[in-house]
């Protein structure tokens, strides 16, 4: 044979696979099941850096589990519906199908040169019509259980885009898609009724095994906080209110400070507290809060705005009458849009007071030395009493809980849990996604198109047809829009938004295990044997978008009885970026990497290698300090060991060479345990060792006859087949061996290999050498006495003396002092 030769091995192997066809899930009932998922990929154009090492880390997860003989189900798919397609559409004057499927085909053709071990009969896109029908059919069942409804409100919208977007999608005010500064407009749209799920989102986070972080980021983004409602009387003076101003607080205790309220511009609330006579101070206020940006109101280094609304209220405790006032920094969408003001003990509000010349009073005491302004720390409460209550002295959790009794007996007010979450908005004023299923009528309102009349597909409109224009592409295709109510029969219109493409993903995982079935989503029996998928490997960009959605949509369907599962993904792994001189690849920076120039380069193993043994795989990857061609060295050093094995196959291995033997069943030993608590680098530095130790055994120890050889070079070949397939499977037949090495099997491990060599320990009694012992390094102090105690010589030496003292330092010395 030729030298190591990468072209040709993938070349030769790639066909050999196709036709074997090794990594369908069986379902058969015969092993253990175990679903390894990765997120998949959005069509945008070839594969790039990040999806190879990905896919390189997923695969060594999956491709472990293959040899351990898991029925592993590894299933592909493509995330193709979205924007993208349809910006690219618009420019070249074509369907976004066009481009999504092109994109698709370069990206399979080059997941099958990487050689993952996907089950590709499970292949989906999620901008089929024959996926996307279950998709609308799943939104009418959310409509039905009134998971989903439409509402108007202010609501994110992209300038840029020309789409609403959810609130997972403004990333510090910004489109997380575009990154154009996100501003709010008032729209009716789709929701989904996420907020029900708020409490077991959080309280099932323990049966996952997710990074800390990711798990924070859901709690925060969830955003519980425990305080109480109170009721604030309205002066009579305004015209048209009569019921109190409820306001959410986390902080009930601080109630005697309340020295105003505050309450959202851009909320019905202000419109009925503004008098007449501070009715056009107003009016240019909310012009001027409208025209800001998210950015601009959240951020808390800007000066505070506000304007006075002419009107009063009551403080419950203190009967003072307190002004109302509308300011930006209390936003409309949480809590009751109100709030009350107590600038003593809240920053905001403090600044707030001083720049309108508003009481400031403080009802905590704050610590010895304390100069600052607002006190937000814990101390006695004061200046909080009155005839019925007082809570000076207090604590602020017990004054707290006081407060919140009074005002309960009062019925003032009420203990409550406050979540920051808000609902999911999920319709899009854009083409490229799966159509809402509504049809609306004059006569019966929002009706849901019949289930046998789903798909309700796109029509056909591509280039100009598609350009943002803030209402849906759909609307403009009258023959499409326009149809007859399917309740009433009367002329009624469809629906023109489309749905989120987080709507897609939320439950293509479920449409894997049965892409086939045609009487629903997924075919429960399978989704039951399947769920929830044991291993997920992704970006954790996704920790307040996919990974939260998901959640909610399996708890969703857990509660239709749809599915047994209540969490759909078990183990979360979260891959680094790929970055290039210490930045993250861009086109402007002009460090890009070309993933396919790497592959050309060094070969298809030496990249996965260099990925997988850059580090922990969730640490970035910087690519300018990697060496892919060290990797290809090693490879091609593992690789010549396989020609260098002289003893047959099937040979008796227990007459092989001990310290080799043990050095390979140690480092398989190890591996398990490395690979499933994902320290993949430290199982390939384990490997490398493997692969130097059989190499000096070959030259100048027991030789390449040794059985502890060829037993060596197999455990590398198996091990390398989860990390390089095309050199493991080279050296699998080099050995001997029918294809594939990726389902040779997991070698067993003989625990009776894995004893440490054991240590000599010295007995020396008053300072002089009596006995030399042969014992475990991991003796303990009171056994190693003993057996020295116990020895020949010693007891010979102390003849008859007792021991006036044992010094023992395991394992490696006895000192005795006779009596
Ligand atoms: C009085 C108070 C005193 C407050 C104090 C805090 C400290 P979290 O924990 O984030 O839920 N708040 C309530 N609704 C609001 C809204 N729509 N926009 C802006 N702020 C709002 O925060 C709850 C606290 O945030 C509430 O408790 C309220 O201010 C404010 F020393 O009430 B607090």
């Amino acid at each position: 044979r030729g030298g190591y030769d990468f072209n040709a091995m993938q070349a030769k192997w790639r066909p050999v696979w196709e036709k074997l066809d090794p990594f369908k899930a069986r379902d058969d009932g015969k092993s253990e099941r175990r679903y390894a998922l990765t997120m998949f990929s959005y069509p945008s154009g070839d594969l790039h850096m990040g999806h190879g090492e990905v896919f390189a880390l997923h695969d060594v997860l999956s491709r472990f589990w293959f040899q351990q003989g898991y029925d592993v189900l590894n299933p592909i798919g493509w995330d193709s519906f979205g924007l993208p397609a349809e910006n690219a559409a618009i420019k070249r004057n074509e369907h976004p199908a066009t481009y999504t499927y092109a994109n698709i085909e370069t990206q399979a053709e080059s997941i099958r040169r990487y050689a993952l071990s996907f089950d590709w009969s499970r292949r989906l896109h999620t901008s089929d019509p024959e996926y996307y029908r279950w998709t609308q059919w799943l939104f009418l069942r959310f409509f039905e259980k009134g998971l989903a409804y439409r509402k108007a409100s202010y609501v994110n919208w992209c300038p840029n885009d020309q789409t609403v977007l959810a609130n997972e999608q403004v990333v510090q005010g910004r489109c997380e898609r575009c990154g154009f500064e996100v501003t709010k407009r008032e729209l009716t749209q789709w929701y989904f009724k996420t907020t029900d799920y708020a409490q077991r989102l959080l309280d099932d986070m323990d049966q996952l095994q997710w990074p800390e972080e990711i798990l924070l980021q859901q709690r925060n983004w969830i955003g519980r906080s425990e305080g109480a409602f109170t009721a604030f009387e309205v002066d009579s003076q305004v015209e048209g209110r009569e019921e109190p101003i409820k306001v959410f607080t986390t902080r009930p205790d601080t109630l005697f400070g309340a020295t105003f309220l505050v309450v959202a511009p851009d909320s019905k609330l202000a419109a009925d507290l503004v008098t007449p006579d501070q009715q056009e101070a107003f009016d240019e206020y909310l012009k001027a809060v409208k025209a800001s940006t998210e950015i601009e109101r959240l951020s808390t280094d800007r000066e505070k705005t506000g304007v006075f609304l002419g009107s009063y209220a009551t403080n419950p405790v203190t009967g003072e009458r307190i002004p109302i006032w509308a300011a930006d920094y209390v936003l409309s969408d949480y809590g009751t849009g109100a709030i009350m003001a107590v600038p003593g003990q809240d920053s905001r509000d403090w600044e707030f007071a001083e720049k309108f010349g508003l009481p400031i009073v403080r009802t905590v005491q704050p610590e010895e030395g304390f100069d600052g302004k607002a006190f937000t720390g814990d101390g006695p409460a004061i200046n909080s009493s009155n005839a019925e209550i007082s809570l000076d002295g207090l604590g602020v959790t017990e004054a707290k809980s006081a407060i919140i009794d009074w005002l309960e007996d009062k019925g003032l007010g009420e203990r409550t849990i406050n979540y920051r979450l808000r609902d999911w908005l999920l319709s899009r004023q854009r083409y490229w996604g799966a159509p809402i299923p509504i049809i609306h009528c004059p006569v019966d309102g929002e009706v849901p198109v019949p289930d046998d009349q789903l798909p309700v597909e796109l029509p056909d409109l591509r280039g100009a047809a598609l350009a943002p224009r803030g209402v849906s592409p759909l609307a403009s295709a009258r023959d499409w829009v326009e149809v007859s109510c399917p309740k009433c029969g009367g002329p009624a219109e469809r629906d023109t938004d489309t749905m989120d493409t987080f709507v897609d993903s939320s439950w293509y995982f479920l449409r894997y295990i049965s892409p086939d079935y045609t009487e629903g989503p997924f075919d429960r029996a399978a989704a039951d044997r399947w769920m929830p998928t044991y291993q997920y490997v992704g970006g954790k960009e996704h920790a307040v978008l996919h990974l939260l959605y998901a959640r909610f949509f399996v708890k969703a369907l857990h509660d239709m009885g749809m599915l047994d599962a209540t969490e759909p993904f078990t183990r979360l792994l979260n891959q680094g970026q790929v970055i290039n001189e210490g930045k993250a690849m861009s086109k402007s920076l002009g460090n890009g990497v070309n993933l396919g120039d790497q592959l050309d380069a060094f070969g298809v193993d030496a990249v996965r290698l260099t990925m997988v043994f850059a580090g922990p795989p969730d640490d970035d990857i910087d690519w300018a300090d990697m060496s892919p061609g060290g990797s290809l060295k090693f490879l091609q050093r593992a690789w010549r060991l396989s020609g260098s094995v002289e003893s047959p196959v099937g040979v008796d291995f227990s007459t092989g060479d001990l310290a080799l033997r043990k050095l390979t069943h140690k480092a398989v030993h190890d591996a398990t345990e490395l690979i499933e608590s994902y320290r993949f680098n430290v199982m390939v530095a384990r490997t490398m060792e493997l692969v130097n130790a059989t190499r000096k055994a070959i030259d100048s120890g027991p030789g390449a006859a040794d059985p502890a050889v060829r037993e060596a070079v197999e455990a590398v070949a198996v091990l390398l087949s989860l990390v390089a397939p095309y050199t493991a499977e080279d050296m699998w037949e080099n050995l001997g061996h029918e294809p594939t090495v990726a389902k040779a099997g997991w070698p067993k491990v003989d625990p009776a290999l894995l004893v440490e060599d054991s240590v000599i320990a010295i007995v020396q009694i008053a300072g002089k050498v009596k006995d030399r012992l042969e014992v475990s390094p991991d003796i303990s102090d009171a056994d190693l006495e003993q057996l020295a105690l116990a020895s020949e010589a010693v007891q010979k030496a102390l003849d008859g003396r007792g021991t006036r003292k044992v010094i023992v330092r395991a394992p490696k010395l006895v000192n005795i002092v006779p009596a």
